[in-house]
């Protein structure tokens, strides 16, 4: 299909406005498939995976396609669920425009602001879809005003319903000026005349649309003011513009269930919609753009990978330059593997189609590629362009996974990482601190899929266990202790001898008092914090050859700290004074010295636990604002701020890490979807008393084996 034939949409929107129903009704509206299929009964062309029917719920995006008077629809139906965030992005990257469904009867859901905030940063060009008109409780008018109010004046009403709610089946189209009047199984509607008494209203809102189509190209200005009208071939021109500038945003209406409406929405994708070649250059790592051309050498980029049962790892790609043939062999530009692309397809859900050839702007699915992962750009031989990859959301989820016997460590090792690479919201960490392999991701929900996966696809079961904390110790109050180290034992003996003080550090602060400091080294610990180690020996006390030694038997005692054996932090050590034994002294005998005066001088200096805090962010409706209050009560949060953001309530509160576990589905759950959050560490603070002596106490049990 020829670039400029091309329309690359994705279905965006809050779980349940009714994505997967729209693109089903598209589907068969064009003829792409015989039996509309419904969610109810588990046989759409986009929720095929068997999870995603058990869920009744979109969970991985689709892929689908048709023909529409020539031209090509690609078609990606989105997981509308917030936990499932990162599918929806990918897609995003690869759109050209985005159609976000508002259901009628909610409004502006929590699903369409995240959604919202995206496509506002990539600029992806937005269609809205009110959709379920025919529910007795839709409200356009409702559901318009709150699009209006969020998204500002560029949300333009292009058509109303007349008779919404039960029986529903008219719209006023303002773009065409004309009235659709459905038949009661929808379809293809009938034409007519906008009645009398809708017309003046009709009228402005033409207005409005040939007004905003005329604001974005002088000329059409011009000819607008002139003439006070617009031909049609002009309206389409400058709503193009508009749609890709983000200057415009259309407002259709839609009963996806009844089928209605939906194909005057693809005649307006087809119409008006941009092109992959509309819609600006694509970025790449080095600065420059690549035009989408079939003229251009051939790049792809891969959106998406997933390994499917029975036919192994599927690649989903987006042509940015050039053409694909079937047979044809790509560099990857990551690790410069040759990939073949033995079969290209189009797809409809889990159909695919073979073709011969796919040309820029098109998107496509092949199989068997060899070390081939989302965000990775391919080119032909010679060229080495790398599309600016994905950003994907930092995690807000954390769990710890374990294998149901060690037989099958290696096993869970192999499936995370292929499923990291198939899902890059899924970070993995094996925590040496910690002892357990720790999950970054989502929420439960996206872990549950997580776990789905592993099993039906890897055979592999995942036990989820509740993750440790990465506590940190540090110290409030200065401390000097000295320690000698002696043994002797047959021959040559061990000693060494080390005096030193320790302090709380912190950035700029004074020498210490009476000391001569001869050396500092700051050391950034891996594990966040400082130390900083100053060396004042005078008279030659300790040799400077044992100094590194010294260092080191500190740094050891800082990994596993004295209090719970975690991670300390922020300490100023002065090593000032000690003996050495001309025969006995060596760099052993010093690192445990050492080590045990650091010891017994952090327990005399009044150390501490501290616990890891983050900023958490959240946004939700008014009516839930109270359960998430009190939710977050017990939870020992400390609220930073509330505000008031369109008909949401924003809060920001810091909650320790230890309060957050599994808090995305505790929230989904007491707010219905109502709400949505965001998180980012903030801070080491102390814990509470209480905490502090579990803690201690955890670990002494631990040291003795109880
Ligand atoms: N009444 C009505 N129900 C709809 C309409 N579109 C979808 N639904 C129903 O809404 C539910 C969610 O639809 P689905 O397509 O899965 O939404 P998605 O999560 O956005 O993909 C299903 O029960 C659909 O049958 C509509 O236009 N009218
Ligand atoms: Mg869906």
């Amino acid at each position: 299909m020829e670039t400029k034939k091309i329309r690359n949409i994705v279905l965006l929107g809050h779980s349940g406005s009714g994505k997967t129903t729209f693109a089903e009704t598209m589907l068969f509206e064009a003829g792409a498939i015989k039996r509309r299929g419904s969610i109810e009964e588990e046989n759409t062309t986009s929720d095929y995976p068997n999870i995603e029917k058990e869920k009744k719920n979109s969970i991985f995006t689709s892929l689908m396609h048709l023909n529409w008077r020539g031209n090509r629809i690609n078609i990606i139906d989105t997981p509308g669920l917030d936990d499932l965030i990162g599918e929806v992005i990918s897609s995003m990257k690869v759109a050209d425009t985005g159609v976000m469904l508002l259901n009628a009867k909610s409004g502006v859901e929590v699903g369409t602001e995240i959604l919202w905030d995206y496509t506002n940063e990539y600029k992806t060009p937005m269609v809205f879809v009110v959709n379920q008109l025919d529910h007795e409780k839709s409200n356009f008018e409702e559901t318009l005003r709150q699009a209006q109010e969020r998204f500002g004046s560029n949300v333009l009403p292009f058509q109303y319903p007349l008779d919404e709610g039960n029986g529903f089946n008219c719209i006023v189209d303002a773009l065409r000026m004309i009235m659709y009047v459905f038949p009661a199984d929808g379809g293809k509607p009938e034409k007519q005349a906008i009645p009398e008494s809708e017309i003046q209203k009709a009228q402005e809102m033409h207005n409005a649309l040939v007004e905003a189509a005329a604001e974005n190209d002088e000329k059409l200005m011009e000819k607008f003011f002139e003439a006070g009208s617009l031909t049609e071939d002009e309206l389409a021109q400058g709503l193009t513009k508009g749609l890709v500038n983000h200057d415009v945003f259309p407002v259709f209406c839609a009963s996806a269930k009844n089928n209605m409406g939906t194909g005057r929405i693809m005649g307006f994708l087809n119409d008006i919609g941009p092109s992959p070649a509309d819609t600006g250059d694509a970025l790449l790592t080095d600065g420059n753009t690549l035009k989408c051309s079939k003229e251009g050498e051939t790049t792809l980029f891969i959106y998406k990978t997933m390994s499917e049962p029975g036919v192994g790892n599927l690649s989903y790609f987006k042509v940015m330059s050039g053409r694909l043939k079937a047979g044809q062999e790509l560099v990857n530009a990551e690790n410069t593997t040759v990939e073949r692309f033995s079969h290209i397809y189009i797809a409809n859900g889990k159909v695919r189609e073979d073709q011969t050839e796919l040309l820029a702007g098109d998107l496509g699915v092949t199989v068997k590629l060899k070390n081939t992962h989302t965000n990775n750009t391919l080119n032909i031989k010679g060229l080495n362009r790398k599309i600016e990859p994905i950003k994907f959301p930092s995690p807000r989820h954390r769990a710890a996974v374990v294998a149901p016997s060690t037989n099958e460590v290696e096993k869970m090792a192999k499936a995370l990482h292929i499923i990291h690479e198939e899902d890059p919201t899924l970070i993995i960490e094996y925590s040496k601190e910690l002892k357990q392999t720790i999950l970054h991701g989502q929420g439960k929900l996206h872990f549950d899929i997580v776990r789905h996966l592993a099993n039906k696809v890897h055979h592999v079961e995942f036990i989820f266990e509740r993750p440790k904390i990465p506590y940190r110790e540090t110290i409030t109050k200065s401390a000097d202790e000295q320690y000698r180290h002696k043994k002797q034992s047959g021959g040559s003996g061990q000693f060494a001898e080390v005096h030193l003080r320790i302090e709380p550090y912190t950035e700029g602060m004074p020498d210490p008092v009476g000391l001569n400091v001869r050396k500092t080294e700051l050391e950034e610990l891996p594990w966040g914090g400082k130390l900083s180690f100053l060396w004042c020996i005078v008279g030659g006390s300790i040799d400077a050859r044992f100094s590194n030694a010294i260092k080191k038997g500190i740094l050891q005692k800082m990994e596993a700290g004295p209090l719970t054996g975690s991670n300390c932090r922020d300490i100023r050590v002065s090593i000032y004074d000690g003996k050495m034994h001309p025969v006995d002294s060596n760099d052993m005998a010093f690192m445990i010295a050492s080590a045990q005066a650091f010891k017994n001088a952090f327990l005399k200096a009044n150390p501490q636990v501290l616990e890891p805090i983050y900023e958490v962010n959240i946004l939700c409706e008014n009516e839930v604002m109270g359960d998430v209050m009190s939710d977050l009560n017990t939870r020992r949060a400390m609220i930073l701020g509330m505000d008031t953001e369109g008909h949401y309530q924003k809060i920001t509160a810091k909650v320790p890490l230890n309060e957050m576990y599994e808090y995305s589905s505790k929230l989904r759950s007491i707010t219905q979807g109502k709400a949505k959050f965001e998180r980012k560490f903030l801070e080491y603070t102390q814990t509470p008393h209480d905490v502090q002596q579990r803690l201690i106490r955890e670990n002494n049990q631990e040291e003795v084996g109880v």
